[in-house]
């Protein structure tokens, strides 16, 4: 029998990866996902042409402040592994939206595990959980580090950690936490620093562009790439007991060495086309230094991540670049003739 899978937060950039990995594991694959006044399907667009027609995957409007939407699905499919990534993800923006953040990123887990364990206790489930949850907590951050969250967004995951590990150790569900730190993609959401240099770079050698306005560029992250970590949040479910881990590359760097590695991948000198500290993207306080030690996945998982940071950024220039008609070395050319 195929093994059922429900995903919210499909339309993200992991959620879109993982049913695509899922898909390539014959489970059925559901994707859950809110009513947009504009349908945001690009991610899943591929999948649902080639799966959804042949009942593999299957998509369902929930609103995740709305229990019975989700409870009726569970009810009715009864889904093996129930992947909750749907959130309001956006640390900057939940400053503004704390309220929103919360009742979407920890009340909605509450909904999803208190219907899991009325209706069908034997569902695997997994939580999103995140390295913004150690905040001010100095790196090497692991799953024993203590959290310091310096945002709605962090706090609400926190509380959302909590929540599925009481819902394990209390009521016995298999729920575990995956606490990942940042993973980016050509999927990634423009307003993410890593998409926001790649695309505005790619806007700025076509013209439409002069320069990329950014904030705190100090700040240091642990970058890795969502395919890799998507496959270790299937993993994460397939062991033998419910578990957290911490998915990592081990690895940090600060922003201003992002933008150093893609702009020199064209030979551009980045400091002519980037203003930094920009108050709009500063934030009202910082997590200033990321840097996980996944090794608890790397021996109970046998997880490793494939991309480091160089072929990350390649990646995601490339396909920026791609997005307005140009080959990598099409951009080379035009980054001489700008750079004079
Ligand atoms: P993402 O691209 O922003 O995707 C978020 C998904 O949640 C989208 O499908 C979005 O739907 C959905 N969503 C947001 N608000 C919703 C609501 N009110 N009701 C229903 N769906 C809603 O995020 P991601 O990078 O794939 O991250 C996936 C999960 O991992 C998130 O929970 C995030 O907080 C967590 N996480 C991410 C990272 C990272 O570095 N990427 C690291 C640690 C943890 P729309 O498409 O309609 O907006
Ligand atoms: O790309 P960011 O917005 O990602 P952030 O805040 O680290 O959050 C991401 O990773 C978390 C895991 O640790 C996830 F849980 C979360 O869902 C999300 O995926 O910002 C990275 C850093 C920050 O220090 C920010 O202040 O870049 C700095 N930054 C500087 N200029 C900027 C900008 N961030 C954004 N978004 N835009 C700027 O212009």
């Amino acid at each position: 029998m195929k093994k059922i899978a429900f995903i919210t937060g499909v339309t993200g950039q992991d959620g879109s990866y993982l049913a695509e990995l899922l898909l390539s594991k014959k489970y059925i694959v559901h994707g859950l996902l809110r009513r947009t006044s504009f349908l945001n399907l690009d991610r899943i667009q591929e999948i649902i042409d080639r799966y959804e027609s042949k009942g593999l995957l299957k998509l369902h409007y929930i609103d995740l402040t709305d229990t019975s939407s989700i409870t009726n699905l569970i009810i009715k499919y009864k889904p093996h592994e129930f992947y909750n990534l749907a959130s309001m993800s956006h640390v900057g923006i939940s400053y503004f939206t704390g309220e929103a953040t919360l009742n979407i990123n920890a009340i909605a887990t509450y909904r999803i595990l208190e219907s899991i364990l009325k209706n069908h206790k034997k569902c695997k489930f997994y939580q999103a959980s995140s390295s913004e949850m150690f905040g001010s907590t100095p790196p090497p951050q692991n799953e024993k580090s203590p959290f310091n969250p310096q945002s709605p967004y962090g706090i609400s995951k926190v509380a959302a950690y909590y929540t599925t590990r009481y819902f394990r150790q209390a009521h016995g569900l298999f729920a575990s936490n995956g606490i990942l730190f940042n993973h980016e993609s050509p999927r990634r959401g423009l307003n993410f620093v890593t998409r926001k240099i790649t695309h505005s770079l790619a806007r700025i050698l076509s013209g439409y562009e002069k320069k990329i306005y950014l904030g705190d560029i100090s700040t240091r992250r642990d970058w890795g790439h969502s395919k890799d970590y998507v496959r270790g949040i299937w993993m994460i479910l397939q062991h033998k007991r419910p578990e957290d881990f911490v998915l990592s590359t081990g690895k940090n760097y600060s922003i201003e060495d992002f933008v150093k590695k893609t702009f020199k991948i064209l030979g551009l000198n980045w400091k002519k086309f980037v203003s930094t500290n920009n108050k709009n993207f500063l934030r009202p306080s910082e997590v200033r230094n990321l840097q996980g030690n996944s090794n608890k996945a790397r021996k109970l998982l046998k997880w490793k991540p494939i991309y480091n940071l160089d072929t990350l950024c390649l990646d995601m220039l490339k396909s920026d670049l791609k997005l307005y008609g140009m080959t990598l070395e099409q951009a080379k050319e035009k980054a001489k003739k700008i750079s004079k």
